[in-house]
């Protein structure tokens, strides 16, 4: 297949390997237009991957039969929009980032949307990106007529496994959402690591709680008890981690706060519940990011 990935960030280098190495046509998209993009990847088995790929090439663009988008949450709709007409009308385009509001954002977009989430884990160090766990990647459509393109989960498994189909995929990215209200956060309020939260499990309960009530309203139906043990799971397994909240606080990078936390208080103010917990970190954050030094932002 052709396949463009637009961000060459961590996620998206190791996509572009991957792809590449199944034998599929690859280019990257990077938001500041370059000819080529370099991925410099260590896998899961250690082995080194140093490539260079052709980049922001409209001609490319315009043949994909798949757009894979690995940036920020909230660099996500400028970005798919300034490339809506060169992209074929027919071309799935597949968004993988942490967060949601993004198709509210997207709405009436000519080509196919899918919504994804990962658990594979990727740091950076220096000028390398390493794969550091392996994980499942949930894909599904956001339309009933996307269901037809359930083939691609197979295509996209075959390079970086395991990739899962579901046709109701809003419920993984509920889950994930839930996950990330807690963990990011807390994580940047804490200055530590994930698997140092376990400390801190009477706020774990209360944001689990506040979230819990607003899936419920947004018809998914997960018991708190349930979502409280998820998230101290994924505390666990991913206990040496430093959440991606920490480490673009930590590099003076915007966070994706105001999709994750700030979408489950946006959702929560429509249904006329309150979200304490969540709106208090939800300050902390963003007061973090005014104070970064003005010129880094
Ligand atoms: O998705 C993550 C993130 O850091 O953004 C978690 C699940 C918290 C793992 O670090």
């Amino acid at each position: 297949m052709k396949i463009t990935v637009l961000g060459c960030g961590a996620l998206g280098q190791i996509w572009l390997a991957a792809l590449e190495r199944q034998g599929h046509e690859v280019q990257g998209w990077l938001r500041v237009p370059q000819p080529y993009c370099s991925v410099n990847v260590i896998d899961l088995q250690g082995a080194t991957i140093n490539k260079t790929f052709i980049a922001n090439d409209p001609v490319f663009l315009a043949e994909s039969q798949l757009l894979i988008v690995t940036l920020k949450a909230w660099q996500v709709s400028e970005s798919v929009r300034s490339l809506q007409f060169t992209l074929p009308e027919r071309c799935p385009i597949l968004l993988l980032h942490n967060g949601m509001g993004t198709l509210e954002e997207l709405k009436n977009l000519h080509q196919p949307l899918l919504r994804g989430v990962t658990t594979h884990a990727a740091k950076r160090d220096g000028t390398v990106i390493i794969h550091v766990a392996s994980g499942i990647t949930h894909i599904g459509p956001t339309t009933a007529a996307g269901a037809e393109l359930s083939d691609l989960a197979e295509v996209l498994h075959c390079a970086l496994p395991d990739v899962a189909w579901h046709n109701n995929v809003a419920s993984a990215a509920w889950q994930k959402l839930a996950v990330n209200c807690v963990i990011n956060p807390l994580t940047v309020f804490y200055d530590c690591t994930n698997g140092e939260l376990a400390e801190h499990r009477q706020e774990i309960e209360s944001l689990s709680d506040e979230v819990a009530a607003v899936m419920e309203r947004e018809g998914q139906h997960i018991s708190r008890e349930w979502l409280i043990d998820y998230v101290l799971e994924v505390i666990r397994t991913t206990a040496a981690n430093t959440s991606s909240m920490l480490q673009d606080i930590r590099a003076q990078r915007r966070t994706e706060i105001d999709y994750i936390n700030g979408y489950v208080i946006r959702r929560a103010r429509a249904q006329g519940l309150n979200t304490p917990h969540n709106t208090r970190l939800y300050e902390f954050i963003k007061r973090k990011e005014q104070n970064y030094d003005r010129e880094t932002i």
